[in-house]
């Protein structure tokens, strides 16, 4: 029986930490707010999870002008960066990254089922679904666990777990596939091996533990760059390959 693959969203599916960037501050100029939040900012701010959280941190560290009055309506905010993130979506600003469709093609026409764990908002998840694959989430996940459907998100190993529960599975029948180290530690934390694809902002994380590390799934005309654990002898990350990893744990 194939393992069941629990991707992350954010980071593996596609990179979209940047769209995400770019919709906080688009939401702050429109709202006459005077943040603005670059790469470097971005960087370290991605370390807290979830856009709600990440505001509400960025205004308790930073305290930045203006900051006081939003701290009460960062909920508001964030539906405004919500809304302005699927629309940036909608508009084509995020493309799947390599061997994420062939993988899923993989487990559907293997019947293998697949789940979604995200610390991002579900609105968020369905558009990147709806513009990179046309489809809707039900036609390709049992189960989709995203944002606030978990009080203590990623590193906190609450989203895998729920998603576990839902799909009634034990975490050695499955492999979460993350791209970051807060990801790999709610992955781990729930029990499951866990393949990593590092992605802009998560580069330079710390992956111990990691089942295997690979620059990307790969492509039969793009080998991935393999960077640590099992996968060394191989080219693409498949349901064959990722079965072998768990059952040898090395490639
Ligand atoms: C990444 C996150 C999210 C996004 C922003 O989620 O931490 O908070 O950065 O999305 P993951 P929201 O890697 O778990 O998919 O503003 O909707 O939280
Ligand atoms: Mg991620």
């Amino acid at each position: 029986m194939p393992p069941i693959l629990i991707f992350d969203v954010d980071g593996t599916i596609a990179e979209t930490e940047e769209v995400h960037r770019r919709a906080f501050n688009d939401t702050f100029a429109a709202q006459g707010i005077p943040w603005r939040w670059d790469g470097p900012l971005y960087g370290e701010l991605l370390a807290v999870t979830g856009g709600k959280e990440r505001l509400r941190h960025y205004i308790d560290a930073h305290d930045p002008p203006t900051g006081r009055d939003w701290r009460a309506r960062v909920n508001e905010l964030h539906a405004l960066k919500t809304r302005r993130y699927c629309d940036l979506i909608d508009a084509g600003a995020a493309a799947l990254r390599p061997g994420v469709r062939r993988l899923i093609g993989e487990a559907l026409s293997r019947g293998a089922p697949l789940a979604l764990a995200t610390t991002t908002s579900l609105d968020n998840v369905e558009a990147l679904f709806r513009s990179a694959l046309g489809a809707k989430l039900g036609d390709l996940f049992a189960f989709v666990g995203a944002g606030d459907m978990v009080s203590a998100k990623k590193p906190a190993p609450d989203i895998y777990r729920l998603v576990l529960g839902e799909l009634g599975a034990a975490p050695e029948a499955a492999v979460a596939l993350e791209d970051s180290y807060n990801g790999l530690a709610a992955a781990t934390g729930a029990g499951l091996k866990t393949i990593i694809t590092p992605s802009t902002y998560t580069a330079a994380d710390d992956f111990s533990g990691a089942l295997a590390v690979i620059s990307d799934f790969g492509e039969p005309d793009a080998p991935y760059r393999h960077l640590a654990g099992a996968g060394g002898d191989d080219t693409m990350a498949s349901l064959e390959t990722i079965e072998r990893w768990t059952r040898t744990g090395r490639g």
